[in-house]
């Protein structure tokens, strides 16, 4: 009773300023956000591994117990997660998380077939699927290049592999009858200076028309590029920079996407949103967290997070952005990572539709900037987490208070019985 109390007076206090609360709350459950599988095991993947295997360009840190190490345990981790955020969910696997059952299966082989246990999963959940070609980890990764190389042969197995990918992912997207998006990231680069620059980002561009020959609907595949600035043991160059991906995209009427620990510290992609929209069919989003570096720690409700949400719906464009998540934390409760993160990008979501735009946008057209900064101020202590409580109570699903409890039991019955 007193909570529904306190989400009155909020929905009180955000009508004076002409938002309703209760629509802001069915938009946002119309928005699905696709959650990264690799968070619940560290990146690792259910390949059957070679002996030389390394990560090529991704790394996570912490060796907090209870990882899934198989594909049961792992989709129990992502229903428990799931199960503690609200609204429309897509689940974004990589090529590396097929059901594999044990056989070696190189990348170049990949089938529709090795994923038909997530597409049950995901059916009879009504989850969406998004798709990842994994391009790291693998020996023929192993020099530094893959997409991008410079030998024929690599290169051809890579261009072999996104194909495979692409086909997957349009199965999953016909099946499903929901669209899936599958996006290509290489951690391709240089250690240290090099003269050739051009040579590699020729190939690359080469490999990508050949891995993007086939088309599928565009209602089951959206393909899209991932930039990036540099990778660990790639600081000095990098042939997939955003650059080079955004006028690729463009050229192929493709999307890109924006990783946010993927550019310099101080550049936001919270300023890219309206710069990119109108020159390409869609924007994916990887909302990472990264500390000085990308660092890929758990998404929390950050400036930059609900800054790059209000882009979005100062431009009515969430079904233009694909929002996604991509961090990864191996050091604290992985499933409370899960949750806590896309309970982080929910939040901000929330925040943006609970955004007077109109009303800032009249004070700035009577030029009256010391009121649409007095707004903007005032928004900060309004009763935000009212109507977030209210939220989560009309979906069956834990506030922020209960979080951690349920998050604790999950690892008391189930995390601490794994080996
Ligand atoms: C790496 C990219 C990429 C990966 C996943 C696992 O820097 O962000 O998206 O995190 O493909
Ligand atoms: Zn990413």
């Amino acid at each position: 009773m007193e909570k529904n109390n306190s989400y009155l007076r909020a929905k009180e206090r955000y009508a004076s300023l002409g938002i309703d609360t209760d629509v802001a709350i069915e938009k946002i459950k119309g928005t699905p956000v696709s959650i990264h599988c690799w968070q619940g095991d560290d990146v690792a993947g259910f390949e059957a591994k070679g002996p030389s295997l390394s990560g090529g360009g991704i790394l996570s840190t912490g060796a907090y117990p209870g990882k899934a190490k198989n594909i049961s345990q792992l989709t129990d981790d992502i229903d428990k997660a799931f199960s503690l955020i609200p609204g429309h969910k897509k689940l974004a696997l990589h090529a590396m998380y097929g059901d594999f059952k044990g056989k070696r299966i190189d990348r170049d082989q990949i089938e529709p077939e090795h994923f038909d246990w997530w597409l049950s999963w995901a059916r009879e959940r009504g989850h969406g699927l998004d798709f990842n070609p994994t391009l790291f980890a693998h020996p023929k990764q192993d020099e530094g290049y893959s997409l991008a190389s410079e030998d024929k042969g690599i290169r051809d197995f890579w261009v072999e592999h996104v194909a495979r990918s692409r086909k997957v992912g349009a199965y999953l997207g016909s099946k499903l009858g929901s669209l899936c998006t599958n996006n290509i990231w290489i951690p391709d680069g240089e250690k240290d200076i090099t003269p050739s620059r051009a040579v590699h980002r020729k190939y690359l561009i080469d490999s990508l028309d050949r891995a993007l020959e086939q088309s599928y609907p565009g209602s089951d595949l959206l393909d899209s590029v991932e930039s990036k600035l540099f990778g660990i043991g790639y600081e000095y160059y990098t042939p997939g920079s955003n650059d080079f991906y955004l006028l690729y995209a463009a050229r192929k009427n493709i999307a890109i996407t924006l990783d946010t620990g993927h550019f310099h510290p101080t550049e936001l992609v919270s300023d890219k949103i309206s710069a990119i929209l109108p020159f390409l069919p869609a924007v994916l989003l990887h909302l990472s967290r990264g500390i000085r570096w990308d660092s890929d720690h758990v998404t929390v409700l950050n400036q930059e997070i609900i800054d790059i949400m209000a882009e979005i719906k100062r431009s009515d464009a969430f079904g233009k952005v694909h929002v996604g998540t991509d961090f990864f934390d191996g050091s604290i409760n992985r499933i409370g990572a899960w949750a806590l993160g896309a309970r982080a990008v929910a939040k901000a979501m929330l925040h943006a539709h609970l955004e007077p735009t109109d009303k800032l946008r009249a004070y700035e057209k009577e030029r009256n900037f010391f009121a649409r900064l007095a707004l903007f101020e005032e928004l900060k202590a309004m009763p935000f987490g009212d109507v977030w409580d209210h939220y989560l109570d009309g979906e069956g699903i834990v506030t922020d208070r209960d979080l951690t409890g349920e998050v604790m039991s999950y690892e008391k019955d189930v995390l601490s019985k794994r080996d």
